[in-house]
């Protein structure tokens, strides 16, 4: 038999689930995550921030390539700031729907009803979050990522389920180009805008679209092969 393998460790913490409490798990977790929504709608009560932080900490429970963890997350709840990113937002989302965007982009954003009008950035609490291409040792060397963009995406998905299993509501929101959140949010260039995530409470008659909660049948998208 070889021998243990002298940096791994015992898996602490697992628990094996009967099947029928399998089934019973998934169920609930399947009937939670069916109701969260992308809200663009959002009243001004601040999020508390252990919840913020909780929420976070699972976000950064996510594999990444190598571990080296390449992402920094921005929390901005500052009145001034939120303003300047929907202004510059709203420059690049005024572009995009006023000419730059492909008729065929414009068609399948149209059932969403949405427009270059950003407000909701100034209602709810923002999340930045970075992509690092590479990272830094102590001495300024750097230290290559490695699937950065899919380990981002990961984390962004744990953070996103994590806000909805507390109540709260979020919006994965991308006006193109965010180079802008590097200047406001003070970050380097090696670290690249990947997505702002908008999270906070729907304001008491919050709509969403109706097009947005339907959902391509499980048949269509995926394959067994047993
Ligand atoms: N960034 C624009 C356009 C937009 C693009 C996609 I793809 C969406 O799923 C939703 C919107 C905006 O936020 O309006």
């Amino acid at each position: 038999m070889a021998a243990d393998k002298p940096v791994w460790k015992d898996l602490e913490g697992y628990h094996e689930y009967d099947a029928p409490e399998m089934t019973r798990r998934s169920a609930e977790y399947l009937a939670q995550m069916k109701l969260r929504r992308s809200v663009r709608e959002y009243d001004d009560r601040p999020v508390p921030e252990d919840v913020i932080r909780n929420c976070l900490e699972t976000a950064i429970t996510a594999p990444s390539g190598a571990n080296l963890q390449p992402w920094h997350f921005t929390v901005i709840t500052d009145a001034a700031k939120k303003h300047q990113i929907r202004t510059e937002a709203e420059v690049e989302e005024r572009e995009f729907y006023s000419g730059k965007a492909p008729q065929e982009w414009l068609d399948a954003l149209s059932p969403l009803g949405t427009d270059e009008n950003k407000s909701f950035l100034e209602h709810a609490t923002l999340i930045a979050i970075f992509a690092q291409r590479h990272g830094e040792l102590p001495d300024g060397r750097r230290v290559k990522h490695y699937y950065v963009p899919e380990s981002v995406g990961i984390a962004t998905g744990f953070l996103i389920s994590a806000l909805h299993n507390v109540g709260l509501v979020t919006l994965t929101h991308t006006p193109s180009p965010m180079n802008f959140l590097n200047q406001i949010c003070e970050r380097p260039d090696s670290e690249k805008p990947y997505l702002l995530l908008v999270c906070g409470y729907p304001a008491a008659d919050c709509k969403v679209p109706a097009f947005g909660g339907t959902r391509i049948g499980l048949d269509e998208k995926v394959t067994w092969i047993k």
